[in-house]
């Protein structure tokens, strides 16, 4: 499944995912074995391969004529798409989309190769060694669309509120894949009924972005407790009739910051979250669109109403699904902890760069995204790194000014770019890697940031706050890794920011236990992060009833 509504009724296409296909791993003592798998699937969830690092080829045959695009929602972490043998398209980065046009196929029978690699190397700057699992696999869904003449890339359609009245911004992206210039004509609708149709021309191979700025007429604001959202269909016609479509959803709504509040519809906001990655020992990061809807179930049980999408850009079907069910997320590009010497790695900027366009360009219109994130606690103490942060921040105003900017640091009272996003975000953790009170501890970081950084009078965040837990480990002697630890933690950690003045809210670490990678093991037990509220298969801690208490208790508006 690759959304949860129908994007196309024109352009023909077809999943190529949720089927089996062969893998074959390409090193190793399988080396050339072949292997029925499901796709969408992670290699390490076939029992051969549990801990392969290295390369493995996913076949599949696929019938189509003419010009073809083959779109991958995510292959961790490096592509290699081959057809008939023939390299169609490369890609990096597990956690962004992207897709290869092929022109020219015969009418029948053609094999698709889909070459993934998971292994660290210099050429890789964003998957490192590090506090989760960098799997490998097609870990999200695929899709085969057969085009005609032209088509159209994406839809991208931004609210905006100008003297109470909501307007619609609207870009549509048109690639010509024709030997031959033609001229077209695209109609877009808003389900409201506004309507908007322009005719251009195209060169052969040319690729034109129109922008227009439409009323939307009568509409609902989307909202935690009403998400209510709008198709925006466009159809590109040349003179024989439409040879292309595409439908996306917008939600109006606005997010502003204002001093210290951030404002959802000129509400203040109070953030009750999770940091979540998307991980499962049955599945990977590859998860089914029921175990995703069934994590999002669990996080509105426990009274939340926010998620941070830790430490890069989700799968479209959970954005999908926050959209449906009013919850906020926080997304970010790919990045956990890099060092200064990692962040000087040479292919970093580019990489890290790729991620924000491909990022924003897949989920701008999505209304459950509140807030752009960049480089989770890398080096933003240094002046190498401010120019880094600065660049990146730059690259998100240039591509989306509708949503404020963050990031979460590490690096208490010396971190130099508080100045740079609308929002100061921090993670904490006082009372596990060390004893200060979560209250004191909270406070300070907070007052500092008021009177001594760059970071005054901005919204303040808690982006992440815990402590580990194993699951099952009870004792009275309260020591760190038992649930009673973990509960007493979280329980003082989040009155400590709920009650802080002008603190926006918190975003816990974390929703579930997740693996990490098993070079990066120090502080690790089960080489696992256990500062899950569930464990790994969701079952309950002890500070899942504290957690949900404590939620439950807070409005979402301050
Ligand atoms: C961080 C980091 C998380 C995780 C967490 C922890 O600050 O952003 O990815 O590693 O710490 O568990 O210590």
């Amino acid at each position: 499944m690759i959304r949860t509504f129908c994007t196309n009724r024109i352009r023909k296409t077809e999943e190529l995912s949720d089927s089996l296909w062969k893998f074959s791993p390409c090193a190793g003592e399988h080396s050339g074995q072949v292997y029925q798998v499901s796709v969408p699937t992670c290699w390490e969830s076939i029992p051969d391969f549990a801990a392969y690092r290295g390369e493995g080829v996913f076949t599949r045959e696929f019938q189509a004529g003419g010009t073809i695009r083959l779109v991958f929602q995510g292959v961790s972490h490096t592509a290699r798409i081959c057809v008939d043998g023939r390299e169609a398209g490369r890609h990096y980065n597990a956690y962004t989309p992207f897709s290869c046009v092929v022109k020219g196929l015969q009418e029948g029978i053609h094999t698709l190769e889909v070459y993934a690699d998971n292994s660290f190397s210099e050429k890789s700057a964003l998957h490192v060694p590090n506090d989760y699992m960098s799997y490998g696999g097609i870990s999200r869904g695929v899709v085969l669309e057969q085009l005609k003449g032209a088509y159209i890339e994406y839809v991208h359609a931004v609210p905006l509120r100008e003297d109470s009245v909501w307007k619609a911004d609207l870009k549509v992206k048109v690639n010509s894949v024709s030997e031959e210039d033609c001229c077209y004509r695209l109609n877009i609708r808003l389900e409201t009924g506004e309507e908007v149709v322009e005719e251009f021309s195209l060169k052969a191979g040319e690729e034109k972005i129109l922008s227009h700025r439409i009323l939307a007429g009568q509409v609902e604001p989307w909202c935690i407790e009403n998400p209510k959202l709008y198709t925006v269909n466009a159809v590109l016609l040349d003179e024989t009739g439409a040879v292309d479509d595409l439908t996306e959803r917008m939600g109006f709504r606005e997010i502003k910051t204002e001093g210290k509040d951030l404002l959802l519809n000129g509400k203040k906001l109070r953030i009750k979250g999770f940091c979540r990655h998307e991980d499962h020992p049955m599945f990977g990061c590859a998860l089914p669109y029921s175990a995703i809807c069934q994590d999002l179930m669990i996080m509105r049980d426990l009274g939340a109403n926010a998620v941070r999408t830790s430490h890069y850009p989700n799968d479209q079907l959970f954005l999908d699904l926050c959209d449906e069910m009013g919850i906020l997320v926080w997304e970010e590009n790919h990045a956990r902890g890099l060092s200064l010497e990692q962040m000087q790695n040479p292919y970093f900027e580019e990489q890290a760069e790729t991620c924000i366009v491909e990022m924003i360009t897949a989920h701008i219109n999505h209304p459950c995204i509140l807030i752009w994130g960049i480089l989770n606690e890398c080096a933003s103490d240094t002046p190498y790194g401010y120019e880094c942060y600065k660049k990146q921040y730059e690259l998100i105003k240039e591509m989306d000014t509708s949503r404020p900017r963050s990031s979460a640091s590490c690096k208490f009272k010396t971190d130099l770019c508080f100045g740079l996003p609308e929002i100061v975000s921090y993670n904490l953790y006082p009372e596990w890697y060390h004893d200060e009170s979560a209250k004191d501890y909270v406070k300070e970081i907070y007052e500092w940031v008021q009177n001594e950084s760059e970071g005054r009078n901005k919204p303040f965040l808690v982006t992440e706050i815990g402590a580990g837990a194993i699951y099952g480990y009870r004792t009275p002697t309260m020591c760190k890794w038992s649930e009673e630890y973990q509960a007493k933690a979280l329980e003082d950690q989040m009155m400590a920011v709920l009650e802080q003045e002008g603190c926006s809210g918190v975003f816990l670490w974390q929703f579930c236990d997740v693996r990490i990678s098993p070079e990066w093991f120090s502080n690790r037990p089960r080489t696992m992060n256990n500062k899950g509220i569930v464990d790994e298969y969701r079952r309950r801690k002890l500070s899942y009833d504290v957690v949900k208490r404590i939620f439950h208790s807070y409005p979402d508006y301050r």
